[in-house]
């Protein structure tokens, strides 16, 4: 098997916060807040976290919050709670989580949950199960799940299951790996996964891997590394990981490396970029990979950071 060049990508990853004029940047400009979550985790997972200027990115994510309590993706964009739930993940991973003013941010998300349940992304109101997790995860991390009606939230999510045992993003949407993700890891977090057919949900999710070892996120489509994540993080959650062949997975996702300037993309020889380096690196810790920090499936940061914040150590 071929092996992780994890200090190229240390590199990669480092080298991605500098560029701010090329046209990855530029994509990426309102979507920053997440950017710097997947590159921050990835150098975590990697114990490479002391490389960057941590005062310097706190400082920064807090001036993307808005008055309402919201975070946007970068300065001077709106805030939506996709960035909300970065900008969390991020002070959690540097264990800066007492900077932020909790009430106001809770009762931003609380004000984003609907009748029915279900959560709107931002003022527009777009629904999604994304947003159920988004809501679910920050508030958990927070400690404050009691600000929303959480038997509501789950059983909005119940009824976006399909009888192929998977989930869509409003009820009746195609089942896809990145919603079941999002539809089970809020079942996880929220101990309700006694909700999801385990034995169905694990066929189809083991019949996303092909032959080459990846996995794509729907029947008919192609593999593509980040499906490492949401497919494997879900198997991992309702104990089925067994059901897929780890070794291949392994193999397919150290094959998208760029090895000699680091970084990792969705497909053997396409251009790398940081959503994938981090989708690779996190698939490549839940496989245990050595050298790699373990990363909880449910809240998609590494094991120690959940346990200081849970248990204090
Ligand atoms: C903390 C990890 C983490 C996530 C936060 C935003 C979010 C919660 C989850 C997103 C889940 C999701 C819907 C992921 C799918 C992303 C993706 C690659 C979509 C591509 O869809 P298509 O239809 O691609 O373009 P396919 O592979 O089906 O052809």
């Amino acid at each position: 098997m071929e092996e992780l060049e994890a200090e190229k990508h240390v590199k990669y990853i480092l080298s991605v916060e500098k560029k701010k004029d090329d046209i990855e940047s530029l994509v990426m400009e309102h979507l920053r807040l997440n950017g710097a979550y997947w590159g921050l985790t990835t150098l975590d997972l990697l114990q490479k976290l002391g490389s960057v200027d941590q005062d310097e990115v706190v400082s920064w994510v807090m001036k993307c919050q808005h008055d309402c309590g919201g975070f946007a993706g970068n300065i001077g964009h709106d805030p939506h709670i996709l960035y909300t739930l970065s900008a969390v993940q991020i002070l959690a991973l540097l264990d800066k989580l007492d900077v932020l003013d909790v009430a106001k941010l809770s009762n931003y998300i609380a004000g984003l949950q609907n009748e029915d349940g279900s959560f709107s992304g931002d003022m527009w109101g777009e629904i999604d199960t994304r947003f159920s997790y988004c809501a679910i995860c920050c508030l958990s991390l927070l400690h404050c799940l009691d600000k929303i009606d959480v038997e509501k939230a789950v059983n909005y999510i119940v009824s976006c299951k399909n009888l192929d045992g998977g989930f869509g993003c409003t009820p009746g949407g195609e089942s896809h790996a990145g919603q079941i993700f999002c539809c089970v890891g809020a079942l996880a977090i929220t101990g309700s996964l006694h909700h999801v057919d385990k034995d169905l949900l694990g066929w189809w999710l083991c019949e996303r891997q092909d032959k080459g070892g990846g996995l794509n996120g729907r029947p008919e489509k192609l593999p593509d590394v980040c499906y490492s994540w949401w497919v494997l993080s879900s198997l991992i959650m309702i104990d089925r990981v067994h059901w897929i062949d780890k070794n291949k997975l392994a193999t397919f996702i150290l094959k998208c490396q760029d090895k000699e300037n680091g970084g990792i993309s969705d497909r053997p020889d396409d251009a790398v970029d940081i959503f994938h380096t981090y989708f690779g690196v996190a698939g490549l810790s839940l496989l245990e990979y050595p050298g790699l920090k373990p990363i909880d499936p449910a809240y998609a940061l590494p094991v120690d950071v959940v346990n200081r914040i849970f248990f204090g150590r």
